[in-house]
């Protein structure tokens, strides 16, 4: 009977005995009378020696069966004394990029270009892999907590989030758009579910290129309905990160070795400070002069560097957002007294290692209220319909949140640039592969 296949990960429990891998030729060496192969397969790398064997060029899919022998200075500690070694399908010719050379900070336009086989690499791969868990504890979490997957469209009529930022698509003659944001539709969702969430790509035609903007991005979003307030969705985020970090820590130590990254800890209450308190602390601080209504890039670092150096923290919670700075659906503040604050709204960000990974906060269910806010920024209410007439039929509070994929899973490792913490990266200049 044919051995069952063993992934390279499991040689120690088999030391001594027979096994059958399975994978590529990562890398190869001919010493004359001896050969080594390097396999790589989707758990690790293997060192398999033996003689005689003819060697197929490097990225050709193998077979190989041998005894497996501890080796103090192989990969993984263990190697694989060939018997018998079956080319399963051979590459045709060299791989453009040597795969176990590749770092990402070499030639990153090659490897962009070559992305087909660059994604095989132990470190671009290491990423994907890292960011599949962080999707899979987000899912697993909130199933938990009694929230429910929807999946909503991403050919829109309108954009969610305002700006100029919207790809333009032609829809059987009619103007239409892709999605920047599932957030009209996740708030209508609450009215059905009112847990909710959704992980899917959406899409921001940013024109200028900078290391944290994606022309297409995964977007974890989540909304949840009858909170009290935006802490609420604080404090759910909160317990999501802490559940992304444990799931990390489980499934991904290999991979946080292997690019020299760290698990954070989660606080159990991460820090929490008003945006005008942020912008001022970051002044007298540090002496930087904040430009704009939010915080800039530089902003964002200095204020992270303070809660890591002063509360031992890699997050904080940004609060309590100008209304300039937000978009219609933005609930406003509400002061001690019951009135709404005109200028401060109930959103957030959360800023981590420097850079910001969310926005979020309590949105408006109030018709009346909604109606005012869509003629205050100079919106087409006719052209809302499909979204405000929910707000007539009982909508609870509610508020929600989105955490950028690609710019989590880049902080988290270490990876200077959104591009390499996504499989097939979209920004300006690419659209293949
Ligand atoms: P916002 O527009 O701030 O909020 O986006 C939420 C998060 O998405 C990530 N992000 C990006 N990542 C890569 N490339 C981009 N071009 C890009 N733009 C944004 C960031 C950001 O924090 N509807 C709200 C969310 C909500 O309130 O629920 C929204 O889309 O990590």
């Amino acid at each position: 009977a044919r051995l069952p296949r063993t992934l390279t990960r499991n040689l120690s429990q088999f030391d001594g005995q027979t096994v059958r891998l399975q994978g590529f030729v990562h890398a190869r060496r001919d010493l004359g009378g001896v050969q080594f192969v390097v396999l790589r397969d989707v758990s690790g790398i293997t060192q398999c020696v033996g003689s005689g064997l003819s060697l197929p060029l490097p990225e050709s899919s193998v077979e190989v069966v041998g005894k497996v022998k501890a080796h103090p200075k192989a990969p993984g500690g263990f190697e694989v004394q060939v018997e018998t070694f079956t080319v399963i399908t051979a590459a045709i010719e060299a791989s453009p990029l040597e795969i176990p050379k590749m770092e990402w900070n070499v030639n990153p336009e090659t490897m962009l270009d070559y992305r087909y086989v660059s994604v095989r690499g132990l470190r671009e791969r290491a990423a994907l892999k890292v960011q599949a868990e962080l999707v899979f504890a987000f899912h697993s979490h909130l199933r938990e907590q009694g929230f429910t997957e929807i999946s909503t469209p991403k050919i829109v009529s309108a954009g969610a989030e305002g700006g100029a930022n919207l790809f333009k698509l032609d829809y059987f003659g009619e103007q239409a758009y892709l999605a920047q944001s599932p957030q009209l539709y996740k708030q209508i969702m609450v009215g059905v579910f009112e847990r909710v969430y959704e992980v899917a790509p959406v899409y921001r035609a940013e024109e200028h290129a900078t290391s944290r903007h994606l022309n297409e991005y995964l977007s974890l979003d989540v909304e949840m309905g009858f909170i009290d307030s935006e802490e609420d969705v604080m404090n759910l985020e909160n317990s999501v990160l802490t559940v992304m970090m444990e799931r990390l820590k489980t499934t991904c130590a290999a991979e946080f070795a292997l690019l020299g990254a760290t698990i954070p800890e989660v606080p159990a209450h991460i820090p929490r400070i008003p945006l005008m308190e942020a912008r001022a602390l970051v002044t007298e601080k540090y002496g930087h002069a904040v430009g704009g209504k939010d915080l800039d890039p530089e902003a964002e670092r200095l204020l992270c560097q303070h809660y890591a150096e002063t509360e031992g923290s890699d997050f904080v919670f940004v609060t309590k957002y100008p209304r300039a700075a937000r978009p219609f659906y933005a609930h406003a503040e509400i002061n001690a007294d019951g009135s709404l604050s005109p200028d401060i709204t109930r959103g957030f960000d959360l800023l981590f290692r420097g850079i910001e990974i969310t926005s979020g906060g309590q949105r408006i269910h109030d018709h009346a209220m909604l109606m005012d806010s869509i003629r205050a920024y100079k919106m087409n209410p006719e052209a809302m319909t499909g979204y405000s007439e929910v707000f007539k039929f009982g909508m609870p509070p509610h508020g929600g949140f989105a955490i950028g994929a690609e710019r989590l899973t880049a902080k988290l490792l270490g990876i200077a640039n959104v591009r390499y913490a996504r499989a097939f990266p979209r920004d300006r200049n690419r659209l293949t592969p």
